[in-house]
């Protein structure tokens, strides 16, 4: 099957081999060893990371269907944290020309995950909405998966990734917020009891990180490995990075004219929070309103006591001793 599979539709003739790729995830999905993570919702532990019912099988038929190229871009993140703001900037950034920044701007009318949405999520032909094609860059994929799942041609294409992670503390407090817009009654207590076990969506946060650090080590024209507390701090910086790294520099006639500015002001917090699309409209699991909480760095303050931060921090500091990565 070719590559469209994850942007629109799958191919009738392999309607069997998605029947079995089906059966076969319900199969393992009844015997993998799992966890309740929020309502009726529970986690899969499968190869050492937590995983969701649909985000499995979404993973395990790319695994077979999906056909990177060497133009391809694929954003990878720890949920919550900034996948919503790397694909606005990923998205106004590469589509500039298609898409330059103005008052008809895609991301005045749709929420970053429509115009990047998870590719694992979007592999089923009914899960995707024709209507959102006009505005999809065929280039720009996200996911939360880890390394170690990625389709094969992924990593053997020269289709790049940007890897964004984030301070755990303040991920694991964005997460339990998050959560409780899904209607999980778990309280702080619990959920970050479960978190520091590593059950977390695509978690254990650290194992899925660090995978990527490595790898960013080893092949960095392949992999581009952010901070949200250094995208809060440099912003301009970063965007030119980002431009630098996909290949689409950021012209001298472009700076002239303000692009970076542009570009940070129309994905700023305030301007995506304040818009009608993010205010009042709905993604897959819920309103959009719940991927703009607060976007500050050190939130966690306010939520974790002493003992608390202490213990994530000694888990964060064990799991990267040596390897030179701090989050
Ligand atoms: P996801 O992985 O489920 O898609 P993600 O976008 O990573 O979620 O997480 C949302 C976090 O990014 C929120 O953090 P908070 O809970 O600490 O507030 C959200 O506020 C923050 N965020 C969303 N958009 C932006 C943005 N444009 N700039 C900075 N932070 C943002």
């Amino acid at each position: 099957m070719s590559r469209t599979t994850a942007t629109s539709t799958t191919q009738p003739n392999n309607a069997e081999q998605d029947g079995q790729i089906q059966e076969y995830c319900k199969n393992l999905l009844s015997i993998l060893p799992k966890e309740r993570w929020y309502g009726s919702a529970y986690l899969y532990k499968y190869k050492g990371f937590w995983l969701g019912p649909n985000q499995l099988p979404g993973l395990i038929t790319l695994q077979s269907h999906f056909q990177a190229q060497d133009t391809d871009i694929l954003l990878i993140t720890t949920p919550k944290s900034g996948t919503t703001w790397l694909k606005a900037l990923m998205f106004a950034l590469a589509n500039r020309k298609e898409y330059p920044i103005n008052q008809n701007h895609p991301l005045l009318q749709q929420n970053p995950h429509a115009l990047v949405p998870f590719m694992e999520l979007s592999v089923s032909p009914e899960k995707l909405n024709p209507a959102d094609h006009s505005y999809r860059c065929r280039q720009l994929f996200s996911s939360h998966s880890p390394l170690r799942l990625l389709p094969e041609s992924v990593l053997s294409s020269g289709c790049k990734i940007v890897y964004l992670c984030r301070n755990i503390k303040d991920v694991c407090v964005s997460y339990w917020h998050f959560n409780k817009k899904l209607g999980t009654e778990t309280s702080f207590e619990e959920f970050f009891d479960m978190f520091c076990k590593g059950v977390s969506l695509s978690g254990p946060v650290w194992d899925h990180a660090l995978d990527y650090w490595k790898e960013s080590l080893e092949k960095p024209e392949k992999i581009l490995f952010l901070k949200y507390e250094g995208l809060k701090e440099k912003p301009g910086f970063h965007l030119k990075l980002l431009a630098e790294f996909i290949g689409c520099l950021i012209s001298p006639d472009e700076e002239r004219s303000g692009l970076v500015d542009e570009i940070l002001g129309l994905c700023s917090f305030d301007n995506l929070r304040n818009l009608d699309v993010n205010k009042y409209g709905r993604g897959r699991t819920t309103g959009n309103e719940a991927y703009f909480r607060k976007g500050e760095v050190g939130d966690w303050k306010n939520y974790l006591t002493e003992e608390m931060a202490e213990r994530l921090d000694q888990i964060t500091a064990q799991k990267f001793h040596g390897y030179g990565l701090n989050l």
